[in-house]
């Protein structure tokens, strides 16, 4: 895909934020776990987390192209940055900006465009995650209210999110994807309980924990789009939310692949670069082809969510080759640098932790085959 001069200059101020606020700190919040709230605002004031916020609402409203460019750039440096702003955007943004009541917008996001707070999506439960239908956590009418029952799991952002889209079951009496709706929580209503962070393999930075819904009373106008309206709506974000954890997949594959390659070109064994033996040179070559094949379905799942078209199916191809290539690409990255790949020392480790986050978040690989199964087998 050829881009244009403002998605070249977005991806540029992606670049040089990563290389000057993010390179110097990713290592250490890796190993200390701690959510970088400082670089975030950071983000807020650039604009990184108004991406998919409409301008009338205070947001930059840019094409995804763009958007997925500052999540492959910023994910190249530091992953949990990078899931940072995409669940931000895609999973906490995106459902209130195009589903949302003009009350909901003014309400949530000016400030989710600025970073004055995060917007979060929860929609995971114990017994709820590939089995998006099953969800348990109730919302049940009492007079004008809602009251909200239930426990998340997995929830990105939420002790940073002033509301997150929580999505209960309306109709008790449904049967799977039925009676679901969506209902934005302000995280301050009383019963509403952000847990304790999780310790994570990767994406350690990165913001993660359960939920607890005890008795939430919620007005009538939470309810986000219609009564029942929920699995839709969900399904639609993570359509979306797909195409940037692609986008984040393919940052790390970058990030790894850089690292290796420079590396090859400096080490020395038998008197010569290892990057001139073919058998690292083979692998180089290989995770080159990997990363632009992962470039390619990514910018066209952008592409036709761009025009309008149906991406459901390409987001699916194109998470599904990104995160399994970041995979690839972060192990044969740790393998040319041998011994230090296995250190901290060397990003790459950190890159092949974070990686593993990609085949699994937003729907998993399995999940990713389904929808493009079934897609190829009715199209
Ligand atoms: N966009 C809009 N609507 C969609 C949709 C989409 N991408 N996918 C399904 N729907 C609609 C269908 O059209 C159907 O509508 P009707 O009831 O009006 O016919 C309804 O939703 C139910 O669809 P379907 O019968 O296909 O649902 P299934 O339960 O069979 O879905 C899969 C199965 C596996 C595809 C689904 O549960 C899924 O994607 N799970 C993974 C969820 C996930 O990624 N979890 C991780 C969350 S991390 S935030």
């Amino acid at each position: 895909m050829i881009l244009n001069e403002n998605q070249k200059m977005i991806r540029q101020m992606a670049r040089d934020f990563a290389a000057s606020k993010l390179a110097p700190i990713a290592a250490e919040i890796d190993r200390s776990g701690e959510f970088p709230e400082t670089t975030v605002k950071e983000m807020g004031a650039l604009g990184f987390l108004g991406l998919a916020v409409p301008e009338a609402y205070g947001g930059v409203d840019s094409d995804i192209t763009s958007y997925a460019l500052v999540v492959e750039e910023i994910s190249r440096v530091c992953g949990s940055h990078g899931l940072t702003v995409a669940a931000h955007n895609s999973l906490g943004c995106w459902p209130i900006a195009h589903l949302g009541s003009d009350a909901q917008k003014q309400a949530w996001l000016p400030g989710a465009a600025t970073g004055e707070h995060l917007l979060s999506f929860g929609l995971t439960e114990a017994g709820a995650g590939s089995d998006a239908g099953g969800t348990r956590t109730t919302a049940v009418r009492d007079g004008d209210q809602w009251v909200l029952n239930g426990t998340k799991m997995w929830i990105t952002n939420s002790h940073y999110a002033g509301a997150i889209v929580i999505t209960a079951k309306t109709d008790l009496e449904a049967e799977g994807s039925r009676g679901i709706s969506a209902f934005v929580v302000p995280t301050d209503t009383p019963g509403f309980t952000v847990e304790k962070k999780e310790d994570k393999l990767g994406m350690r930075a990165s913001d993660t924990a359960p939920l607890t819904l005890e008795d939430v009373r919620l007005p009538a106008d939470a309810l986000l789009g219609e009564e029942g309206g929920g699995f839709k709506y969900f399904m639609m974000t993570l359509d979306g939310g797909r195409i940037s954890i692609a986008a984040v997949a393919l940052g790390l594959a970058v990030g790894a692949f850089d690292t290796a390659r420079v590396y090859a070109q400096e080490r020395h064994q038998f008197g010569r670069p290892i990057a001139s033996f073919q058998a690292i040179e083979f692998m180089l070559a290989d995770m080159a082809t990997q990363i632009e094949a992962a470039r390619q379905l990514t910018y066209e799942a952008c592409r036709l969510k761009d025009v309008g078209e149906s991406f459901g199916h390409m987001a699916a191809m194109a998470k599904l080759h990104a995160s399994e290539t970041a995979m690839f690409v972060t192990d044969r990255a740790i393998q040319i640098l041998g011994g230090y790949g296995y250190t901290t020392e060397y990003p790459a480790e950190r890159f092949y932790r974070d990686a593993k986050l990609c085949t699994i978040g937003e729907g998993t690989s399995e999940i990713q085959r389904m929808v493009i199964g079934r897609h190829v087998l009715t199209d």
